[in-house]
């Protein structure tokens, strides 16, 4: 690959005279609106104020990409190779080359699909520009993971997963949303594994045993961790094993804190000051970014976002993906039970003998009341 990537390819006449006028309304998908408002909960007036806003947006990053482009297209591109995105924000997409020198590119309308994080490009460096590329295409996914945008649609967070780390504080563990992850992880092809962070807040770290023993039955590998202390960094490390991983969980759980263990000072995420006056609940992260360890394998940091993957499951299949109750599925009366009110139901049963716990069984109900009824 390092050998072809010296010889100039002279950029062929077509690749890019129509680009600048056709890219930014057709390629362009919004990033993230403003949190904790529920897009059902949106008047039509709202709708259209916050859909203003967005094409405002994406006009003022049209006319910076414009001139972009304009550069690109003069410079000479040299022979296509294949990257990695790191990021991509607006317009930004960073791409970088086997050796890590990190590029900044612009998509060629032609890609097809929008690059994210975690993707596998071709592109070409730019020969005259510093630092500067395009990319031509997208390698196919693996997997990816989808989350819904206020206002209808889906945006893809990252691609190429192989582990899901749901990130809980040891001192507030939201278990529903864990199950929500769990899902997600399952739907998306990707292997959950469970941090339990902030362990230095938990004076008797017992009092976990029995909310968790329900995942530990079910045999997720769960790392209780420390990000201020470093309590259980390296175990992190040992499971992901040269493989790729996302972070997910609610904002201020310590994501980004975990993530800065292996991330030199300059580069680190940015971690949320929880006692700032105005500073509560801040989100600092703001775009999905993917981050090199030391020892092989790769950390995506993301957003905290409650409905992150859950996008490709119906009613109808949600209890499969509860690997405790789907094994007492098998007596249900009615092969389409929904195993909430209906007679004889297995899973139902299983909860009454205690095989299965009211926590996951609720979180099982609670899920399937927010699918879509189709
Ligand atoms: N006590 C304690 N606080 C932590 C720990 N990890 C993160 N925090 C704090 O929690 C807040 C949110 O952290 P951040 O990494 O931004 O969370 P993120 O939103 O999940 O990325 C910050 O004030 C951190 O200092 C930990 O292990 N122990
Ligand atoms: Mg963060
Ligand atoms: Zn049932």
């Amino acid at each position: 690959m390092g050998g072809a990537r010296k010889r100039p390819v002279p950029l062929q006449p077509p690749a890019f005279d129509r680009l600048p006028a056709n890219i930014p309304s057709r390629r362009y998908r919004p990033p993230t609106m403003p949190r904790k408002i529920s897009s059902r909960r949106l008047t039509e007036r709202q709708k259209n104020r916050i859909e203003s806003l967005r094409e405002e947006r994406r006009c003022k990053r049209a006319d910076t990409s414009l001139l972009a482009w304009e550069r690109l297209a003069q410079s000479e591109l040299l022979a296509p190779e294949q990257g990695r995105v790191i990021s991509h924000f607006g317009y930004n997409v960073e791409v970088e080359d086997p050796q890590g020198a990190r590029f900044r590119c612009a998509v060629r309308e032609t890609a097809g699909m929008e690059p994210v994080c975690g993707d596998r490009v071709s592109w070409s460096r730019a020969g005259n520009l510093e630092l500067q590329g395009v990319i031509w295409s997208v390698v196919q996914r693996k997997n990816a993971l989808p989350r819904p945008v206020l206002g209808g649609g889906v945006q893809i967070v990252a691609a190429n997963i192989d582990l899901l780390m749901v990130t809980l504080a040891a001192d507030k563990p939201n278990l529903g949303l864990l199950d929500r992850y769990l899902v997600a992880a399952s739907i998306n092809d990707m292997e959950p594994i469970i941090l339990v962070n902030k362990m230095d807040r938990l004076p008797d770290p017992n009092v976990l045993n029995e909310p968790l023993q329900p995942y530990v039955a079910m045999q997720y590998p769960i790392c209780y961790v420390s990000a201020h202390t470093g309590q259980g960094i390296v175990d992190i490390e040992r499971l992901i094993q040269g493989r790729t991983g996302v972070f997910a969980g609610h904002s201020g759980v310590g994501k980004s804190s975990i993530v800065a263990h292996w991330v030199p000072p300059a580069d680190r995420p940015l971690v949320g000051e929880a006692h700032e006056p105005t500073g509560a609940g801040r989100h600092t992260t703001t775009v999905a970014r993917l981050y090199h360890l030391p020892g092989g394998g790769m950390l995506i940091d993301s957003p905290g976002v409650r409905e992150f993957g859950l996008m490709n499951v119906s009613r109808r299949s949600l209890a499969h993906y509860f690997r405790d109750m789907v094994v007492h599925a098998g007596p249900c009366r009615f092969t389409d039970c929904s195993h909430r009110h209906e007679p004889d139901c297995g899973i139902k049963n299983a909860v009454s003998e205690g095989k299965v716990t009211r926590q996951r069984y609720d979180s099982m109900v609670r899920i399937f009341n927010s699918l879509p009824d189709t």
